[in-house]
């Protein structure tokens, strides 16, 4: 899907709803067997086993059947990381370890190419990459190092985040260094956006079949996840830029202060007193941040990016059960918006 056609969507989204639905027959699988379902990653739970001041985790990268937006379009085949012996989960298994220790990731490359791997390595080495060949099993051993919010993301295809758009574009996920002594904070949220973009699909039977998905942690809106404080709370978020696209990102009625920034190899935390006000952080591919918020106002409230394309549904998938009715009032954010919105 082109960008140009992403605008022409916004045009035909303004046109009478479409009555006819095309029955969700067409099978996505591109494996020979249907592949274990994704689960989709919340980031509470950290991977891996730690003892003796040694966090070891053990990763596989397998093909998966994934739903972002769950009964409504079928599966995609995507490659995705699981834990060894788990299921395969978007975003890929976070890995969290607090500085000083030592780190040990074992990969397992379960696809049928060689699978690139970048950032393992979290905030100790810039452009790190991880080569393992198809069936292959690597390891990697750091200290960590530098206290902060890390992307580690995989490819078979391009070799750039900024070019990965299709089937690998999943493989993705989060590490948290945390300071020494530093308990994690288990009410703070660690969301992960992911997109794929597969144009490819549309020159085969049934015409203008194309997947465009975005979510926040394997999850499209309207199965993103609700969230609940209380006025007067102090929520805590991270938020890690795993596309090839561009996200300004936007918070619904309160200013968050940005706490750290970061380009996903490397991350800096603002000292206190320099942390930056906010209603709107511009996240490049591959990009984190820190931020935190004080809801002081009752209601129902919503941070999403600021590209339309990014919030729209994109009908075109042969197979969609997506309602187009973009003029129901009671159901409007439930059918006119998709992908990276959560509240
Ligand atoms: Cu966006």
């Amino acid at each position: 899907m082109t960008h140009k056609s992403r605008w022409l969507l916004l045009a035909l989204l303004a046109a009478p709803p479409a009555s006819a639905q095309v029955p969700p027959s067409v099978n996505r699988s591109t494996a020979t067997a249907t592949p274990e379902h994704v689960l989709a990653n919340d980031n509470r739970a950290p991977a891996g086993t730690l003892r003796r001041g040694i966090l070891a985790v053990r990763l596989e990268a397998r093909l998966a059947a994934w739903r972002p937006d769950l009964d409504v379009d079928s599966a995609v085949t995507v490659q995705a990381f699981a834990e060894e012996g788990g299921a395969p989960r978007i975003p890929g298994p976070l890995v969290r370890a607090r500085e000083g220790t030592e780190v040990h990731v074992r990969l397992r490359n379960s696809l049928d190419s060689t699978l690139v791997v970048h950032g393992l390595r979290a905030g100790t080495v810039i452009n790190d990459t991880l080569h393992v060949a198809a069936g292959a099993v690597r390891e990697v051993r750091f200290r960590a190092r530098v206290p902060g919010t890390y992307l580690y993301w995989g490819r078979t295809t391009e070799d750039s985040i900024h070019y990965r758009t299709r089937r690998d574009s999943q493989l993705t996920g989060a590490i948290v260094i945390d300071p020494p002594g530093f308990r994690p904070n288990l009410a703070e949220r660690i969301f992960v956006m992911t997109v794929i973009d597969v144009y490819q699909d549309s020159v085969r039977n049934p015409a203008k079949e194309d997947i465009w998905e975005l979510a926040i942690n394997g999850r499209s809106w309207p199965h993103t996840e609700r969230l609940e404080y209380a006025v007067g709370d102090t929520v805590r978020w991270r938020w890690l830029n795993g596309t090839y696209l561009p996200h300004p990102m936007h918070l619904h009625g309160f200013h968050f202060r940005v706490l750290a920034k970061g380009d996903g190899d490397s991350d800096t935390t603002y000292v206190a007193g320099a942390e930056r006000l906010a209603v709107t952080e511009f996240m490049v591919a591959g990009s984190t941040f820190r931020m935190d918020w004080v809801p002081t106002r009752s209601g129902n409230w919503l941070m999403h990016c600021h590209m339309i394309p990014h919030i729209t549904p994109y009908p075109e998938r042969a197979d969609t059960a997506r309602g187009h009715d973009v003029h129901h009032v009671e159901r409007h954010p439930l059918t006119a918006m998709a992908g990276l919105v959560l509240g």
